[in-house]
């Protein structure tokens, strides 16, 4: 099949297919989106996508900050793609067509400050998940050794960090008398807002007091939880949907029926009516955040490294096994419920039901090695936050130390039949090294990363409550690999 998805195929499709309802050539650009990855279009696109058509003022141009794929994917189908909603009931097609163009930042650096610049550019949003944010996950703050920081504050004029770019548009914005977007990111961070706004404030100081000074003082950051489980797309899955649209679409995204985006409604220079799409505005939005962080990302990520180490390709099939379900729930029940403060109203138990069945979702195939990726980022937000309030509120955190130890397995890079694991993660070299030195020896591999201070802070590692459970945990998954320790965890 040649034809290719473009707004010249738009009213072609089977009525089982929903389209754009709103006339794509009277949309302008009011959102420039940094990251342009499958979250994003299965997401915040989606919810702009619905709002469109009541206001044609928030289209979305989007930037790729490195890789050239979705600008070649995309700008052949006038940025169009299709998103498949896939359960056991089946499949459910849309095209969206709420971003109008992609941007490569790195060939394109004058375009996409153009549109960063431009006074109908009132929000940025960014999706370049935790480790584009140059910071130190253990701290929040930002990374002043970081490559590209130390890169972006000699180039101040040509960056190609997120930080450095936000900060350098809002620069030319002020000195043109254009009042600053605000900036929304969706990575899931904690506080995520308070951390950008912090992160952006440090850099901007570091280019110049006055400009750090207005960018604190000006630039608003609200913090959101986004949530939708979206795995990497595959070519089985580009052929389905080509056989149902007729066309080609190059760059279709998959995702489940679940979504929510609660949002923190500070937004000076106004914003799209996203709640007519489902979103939540409220006041306070940490508490959703760290519900989210601790239950669904604290969940995969454990699931991630003792699925893919038992075996698992998928998180469906590492829920398949019973000793896997159970550990999970004990864990979110157990261990990570009693460190979250909810407003009233908040549903936990609903929201934890729902999410053993969102990730048994059969129709979804999640790579437990796709969420294993960037560990070392992921691990403070998603594991070690609950495991500091628990030993502060004296409880156990025996399955929350396992979620640990399988990462600290994992990040040996080799899995237990001894064949190597393509461990992807910014700080590979040192885990690698450190690996190294341990040579399989429990004890010295936990040492060697305790001393990452990045990862976990000066605290942990001198607390023996923490490291305790997590040495046990870790000699327990070198002896008896990960399936068996699942099935009899935890011992006493
Ligand atoms: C996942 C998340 O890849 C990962 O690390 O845990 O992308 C997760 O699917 C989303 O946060 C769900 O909202």
């Amino acid at each position: 099949m040649t034809r290719r998805l473009s707004n010249a195929t738009l009213s072609q499709f089977p009525s089982t297919v929903a389209v754009p309802r709103y006339d794509r050539s009277k949309v302008r650009t009011g959102i420039v989106h940094l990251g342009i990855g499958a979250f994003h279009r299965a997401h915040q696109a989606v919810y702009t996508d619905d709002v469109l058509e009541h206001d044609p003022s928030w289209g979305i141009v989007a930037a790729s900050l490195r890789s050239p794929d979705t600008q070649d994917a995309l700008a052949p189908q006038d940025g169009l793609y299709a998103v498949s909603v896939r359960s056991d009931g089946g499949e459910l097609l849309r095209i969206v067509g709420s971003i109008s163009r992609v941007i490569l930042a790195p060939q394109e650096p004058d375009e996409l400050m153009a549109s960063l610049t431009d006074p109908k550019t009132r929000i940025v949003t960014l999706t370049v998940t935790e480790k584009g944010y140059c910071h130190d996950p253990a701290t929040g703050d930002l990374d002043e050794r970081h490559p590209d920081i130390i890169h972006d504050l000699a180039h101040q004029y040509r960056p190609k960090s997120a930080p450095g770019l936000i900060v350098e548009a809002l620069r030319r914005r002020r000195e043109a008398g254009i009042a600053p977007f605000t900036v929304l990111t969706c990575d899931n961070l904690p506080s995520n807002g308070r951390t950008v706004h912090r992160i952006l404030s440090r850099y901007a100081s570091l280019v110049d007091r006055d400009l750090g000074a207005f960018v604190a003082g000006e630039v608003a950051c609200p913090s959101t939880m986004v949530d939708r489980i979206v795995p990497a797309t595959t070519d089985d899955d580009r052929a389905r949907i080509a056989a149902v649209l007729g066309v080609r679409d190059a760059w279709p995204v998959v995702t489940e029926p679940f979504t929510q985006w609660v949002i923190e409604d500070h937004f000076p220079q106004g914003r799209p009516a996203w709640e007519k799409a489902g979103a939540e505005f409220v006041t306070d939005v940490e508490p959703f955040e760290q519900m989210k962080l601790r239950l669904l990302n604290g969940s995969h990520s454990t699931l991630a490294y003792l699925g893919f180490l038992a075996g698992y390709e998928t998180v469906s099939s590492a829920m398949g096994d019973p000793a896997f379900e159970r550990l999970l729930r004990d864990m979110m029940d157990l261990e990570v419920t009693p460190t979250l403060h909810m407003p009233e109203g908040a549903d936990l138990h609903s929201y934890k039901k729902a999410l053993i069945e969102r990730f048994k979702n059969p129709a979804l195939k999640h790579r437990t090695g796709q969420i294993a990726m960037d560990g070392s980022q992921k691990l403070p937000q998603r594991l070690l936050g609950t495991i500091r309030d628990r030993l502060q509120a004296g409880g156990g955190i025996d399955r929350l130390a396992l979620g640990v130890a399988a990462w600290m397995r994992y990040a040996t890079g080799v899995d237990e039949s001894g064949r190597a694991i393509d461990v992807r993660d910014p700080m590979v070299a040192r885990l690698r090294s450190l690996a190294d030195s341990a040579a399989g020896e429990p004890e010295l591999l936990v040492h060697g990363l305790f001393g990452i201070r990045e990862i976990f802070g000066d605290d942990l590692p001198a607390n023996p409550a923490f490291t305790g459970p997590v040495k046990s945990a870790l000699t327990q998954l070198f002896r008896d690999g990960a399936r068996k320790t699942v099935a009899h965890y935890p011992v006493s």
